[in-house]
């Protein structure tokens, strides 16, 4: 079963790129349009490969370069608002970085029922965790025990 992502994914690659790189090749022989045009088409189509390279191994080849780009780890945000976490739910990635902030004027805690972490946070106050490990981790506030989020951490 294909995904509606996958889908656009594979128009991408089978039709954009190509169109977009035949186009950019064609129009540096052309010398009545100005080239910048054709260069700036031929990097969209270039830009379009690398950002579905998932499906190539170009991923790994930039990796193994040292380039870690598409792979890198990302840093999210859960928001205390009104005492509830915003997004309540989130899917990081492994190794990727969840910060929460407290927005409210009360005394939260961002607590794992695992005791993977747990943290107090003051208004304005961050505290973020850097996910080592797959799995889903639910937590919730200690004052508020109503107060719930989950995080899903995902390989790749
Ligand atoms: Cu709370």
């Amino acid at each position: 079963m294909l995904t509606y992502k996958q889908v656009v994914k594979y128009i991408h690659l089978a039709v954009a790129v190509p169109a977009l790189l035949f186009v950019g090749c064609k129009g540096l022989e052309n010398k009545e349009i100005p080239q910048y045009v054709y260069v700036m088409l031929m990097v969209m189509g270039a830009a379009t490969l690398l950002h579905h390279s998932e499906m190539l191994p170009l991923n790994k080849v930039l990796n193994m370069v040292g380039i870690e780009h598409f792979n890198s780890p990302r840093k999210h945000r859960v928001e205390i608002v009104n005492s509830e976490y915003r997004p309540q739910h989130m899917h990081v990635r492994l190794g990727d970085t969840v910060e929460w902030v407290n927005r409210d004027t009360s005394l939260h805690t961002v607590s794992s029922f695992t005791d993977v972490f747990d943290k107090e946070l003051e208004k304005d106050e961050v505290y973020s965790f850097t996910f080592g490990r797959p799995g889903i981790y639910n937590y919730y506030s200690k004052p508020h025990p109503y107060m719930k989020g989950t995080l899903s951490v995902v390989q790749n």
